[in-house]
C-alpha cells in the first residue's frame, strides 16, 4: 500500500504536467517517498483543520515542485473554506490538479500562500522557502515561551522544509541556516534533496561545496540518507530530528530526478517541462501502473492517508482544542491575546500611550521620535518583535521597556531580534506579518 500511495503521488503529478504540457514532472517523481514519509508517518497536521495553530509547518522550498505538494494535499483529504451547510471542500480536488497551472486554479505553477490550503508560504525563487521556514521555527519557540503555561503545553510544532540543488547555491539560504544554528532552532528540519541535476545540467557545472560540511560548521546536525526510496531509512533519520534538543537538521537525501522514466532519470530533461506521452507509459510500466490510465486513484490510497496523517492529526488537534478550552479558562488574558493574535486583530490599547511631540523649533530626529514610537506601541503590543540588522543603535528600533529582552536561544521569548548583518527576507515571516500583501492572502479560516 505504501509503494501504491508514492506512485499515485508520481503519476498523478506526470499527469498533470503533461496535461498542462508544461511544469517540473521529475523532482515529484523523485520525492514522492520523502513526501509521503513525512506526512504520512510524523507530520502533526489535520486535514480537516489546515490553519489548527500547533499544526506542523511544511514548506516545499523548490516550489517548481508544486505537483508534489498539490498531489499530497489532495490524497491526503485536505480541506479548505467551510461551505454553507458546514462541509468543507476539498482544498485541492482532482479536477483542480487536471487544471494545474490553469487561471485561478488552486495549483499555480508555483504554491502560492492564501490560495490553496495547506500552502503555509508562497515558494518558487529558490531559497525563499529555506529563509521563511526558519522565521516559522523562531515563532513556533516563541510562541511556546510565550504562552505555554505548566500543564498547558500550547505550543511545540515543528518546520519542515524541502529544499533543492539551487536552494543550496542561493545566499539567503546560507544566511539563514547559519542564523538558525546560532539560534539552535532545534525544531527546524531541512531536507535536501541532493539529486545533483539542475536546468542547465549537472551541479559539477557550477557547485562542488561540501554541503554536510557546511551545515556541520553553522551548527547543525547533518543526516544523510543515500535513496530516498528507503523509506525506513527516512523515517529513522527524521526519528533522529526529533530527538535533537539545541541544533536544527539537516538531511541529505539523495534521490534520482524523473524516477522510473526510462530516457530521462538524472538528466535535466526531467526537470522543467512535460515527459511526453511514450516516456509517461514507460515510466507508468516501470511502477507496474495502468498505462493508459491517467489522474489514476486506486483504491485505498485516499483511506490509508486518512488512517495515518488524518487520524493522528485529528487527534492531536482535538487534544489541542481540549487543552486550549481549558487554558482559556485557567488564563482568560492569554487567552484573549493569542485569539487576538490569530485574528491578526491589535492588543484593544495597543495605541494608548502613543507620546505626542511638539511641533516647534526645538526639533527631534524621526529616528528618534520613531524609536519612543515604536517603544510605546510594543510596550502593549506582546508579539511585535523586530531588529535591524545592526543597525539598531542608530535606526532606535531597540524595545528597551523593562522585560523587552533579546530573542536569542536562552531568551527565547525576547523580543530584540539582533540577526546579523543579513538580508533577511526571512525575518520577515513569523506569525503575524502585517505587511500589505500578508494581510491580503491570509487564508480564510
Ligand atoms: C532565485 C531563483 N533563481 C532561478 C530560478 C529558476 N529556477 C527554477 S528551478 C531552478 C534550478 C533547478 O535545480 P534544482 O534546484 O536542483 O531543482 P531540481 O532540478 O532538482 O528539481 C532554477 C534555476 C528560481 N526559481 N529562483
Amino acid at each position: 500500500m505504501e509503494t501504491r500511495c508514492i506512485n499515485t503521488i508520481r503519476t498523478l503529478a506526470m499527469d498533470a504536467v503533461e496535461k498542462a504540457n508544461s511544469g517540473h514532472p521529475g523532482t515529484p517523481m523523485a520525492l514522492a517517498p520523502l513526501i509521503y514519509t513525512l506526512w504520512q508517518r510524523f507530520l502533526r497536521f489535520d486535514p480537516s483543520n489546515p490553519l489548527w495553530p500547533n499544526r506542523d509547518r511544511f514548506v516545499l522550498s523548490n516550489g517548481h515542485a508544486s505537483m508534489l505538494l498539490y498531489a499530497t494535499l489532495h490524497l491526503a483529504g485536505v480541506t479548505s473554506v467551510e461551505l454553507p451547510d458546514g462541509r468543507r471542500a476539498a482544498a485541492v480536488s482532482l479536477a483542480d490538479i487536471k487544471r494545474f497551472r490553469q487561471l485561478g486554479s488552486p495549483c499555480p505553477g508555483h504554491p502560492e500562500y492564501g490560495r490553496t490550503a495547506g500552502v503555509e508560504t508562497t515558494t518558487g525563487p529558490l531559497g525563499q522557502g529555506c529563509g521563511t521556514s526558519v522565521g516559522m521555527a523562531l515563532a513556533a519557540r516563541w510562541l511556546g515561551q510565550h504562552f505555554n503555561r505548566p500543564g498547558y503545553g500550547l505550543f511545540d510544532y515543528r518546520v519542515f522544509a524541502v529544499c533543492s540543488d539551487g536552494d543550496m547555491m542561493e545566499g539567503v539560504t546560507s544566511e539563514a541556516a547559519s542564523f538558525a544554528g546560532h539560534q539552535r532552532l532545534s525544531n527546524l528540519c531541512w531536507i535536501y534533496d541532493n539529486n545533483r541535476i539542475t536546468i542547465e545540467g549537472d551541479t559539477d557545472l557550477a557547485f562542488d561545496e561540501d554541503v554536510a560540511s557546511r551545515f556541520r560548521a553553522y551548527g547543525w546536525n547533518v543526516e544523510r540518507v543515500d535513496d530516498v526510496n528507503d523509506t525506513q531509512r527516512l523515517a529513522q533519520a527524521i526519528e533522529r530530528f526529533e530527538a535533537e534538543t539545541d541544533r536544527p537538521t539537516l538531511i541529505i537525501v539523495t534521490s534520482h530526478i524523473g524516477f522510473g522514466a526510462p530516457h530521462k532519470q538524472d538528466t535535466n530533461a526531467a526537470h522543467g517541462e512535460a515527459l511526453g506521452e511514450d516516456e509517461v507509459r514507460l515510466a507508468k510500466l516501470s511502477y507496474g501502473w495502468p498505462q493508459d490510465a491517467q489522474f489514476f486513484v486506486p483504491d485505498g490510497v485516499r483511506e490509508q492517508f486518512a488512517a495515518g496523517l488524518g487520524e493522528r492529526g485529528r487527534r492531536l488537534r482535538k487534544a489541542w482544542d481540549d487543552r486550549f478550552a481549558a487554558y482559556c479558562s485557567s488564563h482568560p488574558r492569554a487567552g484573549e491575546e493569542l485569539m487576538a493574535l490569530q485574528r491578526r486583530q491589535l492588543p484593544k490599547d495597543w495605541a494608548a500611550a502613543l507620546p505626542v511631540f511638539a511641533s516647534d523649533a526645538k526639533a527631534i530626529a524621526t529616528r528618534n521620535s520613531s524609536g519612543k514610537v515604536l517603544n510605546a506601541i510594543a510596550a502593549r503590543y506582546p508579539w511585535l518583535i523586530g531588529g535591524a540588522a545592526d543597525l539598531a543603535p542608530s535606526t532606535k528600533t531597540t524595545l528597551s521597556f523593562t522585560g523587552a529582552g533579546d530573542l536569542e536561544a536562552a531568551s527565547a521569548g525576547g523580543r530584540n531580534l539582533h540577526f546579523g548583518v543579513a538580508n533577511t527576507p526571512w525575518a520577515r515571516s513569523s506569525m503575524d506579518c502585517r505587511c500589505r500583501a500578508c494581510a491580503r492572502s491570509a487564508p480564510a479560516s
